[in-house]
């Protein structure tokens, strides 16, 4: 079981209905177990004095991530939608520390950065800027989805120098290939990513 510190946080990427919710339009199969297993852990994390960070996938309505605009991916999280809101039981302080990304219509998957379609430009969120100022290096990273997100989030992690530890139980895949998700794990743990 991982510890928490002050220096740790916890990401928790994208528990948002249109990923967590059997209704949701980008349903990841037993998406919503991650809930529970998540709320410990936000609970643990807060007793050890830790930081918890919650990534949201928060789009436009129209943006080339969407396969009807270009993109692969059926519609979700599409701002102050529904889908786009937390699953109602993730515990989610008023005071929660939110990072949205794709607002502007950018693509890709890591709570880190966001690319720009057209012209392909990288930049960052604001997630490394918040856990640079509360000095968090060591990451333990659960959600959604195991595939995407979570295996994007946690690369450009250990990219960004930070060691992160993968909650195994607190992720799930999409599987659009039969495999995917255990392949991400297994990227994951190339890359250097501890699996607990
Ligand atoms: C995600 C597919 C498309 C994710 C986001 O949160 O993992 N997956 N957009």
């Amino acid at each position: 079981m991982v510890q928490y510190d002050p220096r740790t946080a916890l990401i928790v990427v994208d528990v948002q209905n249109d990923f967590a919710d059997p209704r949701g339009s980008l349903y990841v199969r037993r998406g919503e177990e991650v809930v529970p297993f998540a709320n410990r852990e936000i609970e643990r994390a807060f007793d050890g004095g830790a930081s918890v960070v919650y990534t949201q996938d928060w789009h436009p309505p129209v943006t080339p991530h969407f396969r009807k605009d270009g993109g692969i991916w059926p519609v979700h999280c599409v701002r102050d939608t529904w889908g786009a809101q937390f699953h109602p039981g993730l515990r989610v302080a008023e005071s929660a520390t939110i990072v949205r990304k794709g607002e502007d219509g950018g693509d890709g998957y890591s709570g880190f950065s966001v690319r720009d379609p057209q012209s392909g430009d990288v930049t960052a969120t604001r997630l490394e800027s918040i856990l640079r100022a509360r000095n968090a290096d060591t990451l333990v990273i659960a959600g959604l989805a195991t595939d995407y997100c979570v295996a994007e989030t946690t690369l450009d992690a250990i990219k960004l120098g930070h060691t992160a530890t993968v909650l195994l139980e607190g992720i799930r895949a999409v599987d659009l290939q039969l495999g995917d998700g255990d392949r991400a794990i297994e990227r994951m743990r190339a890359a250097g990513a501890e699996l607990d």
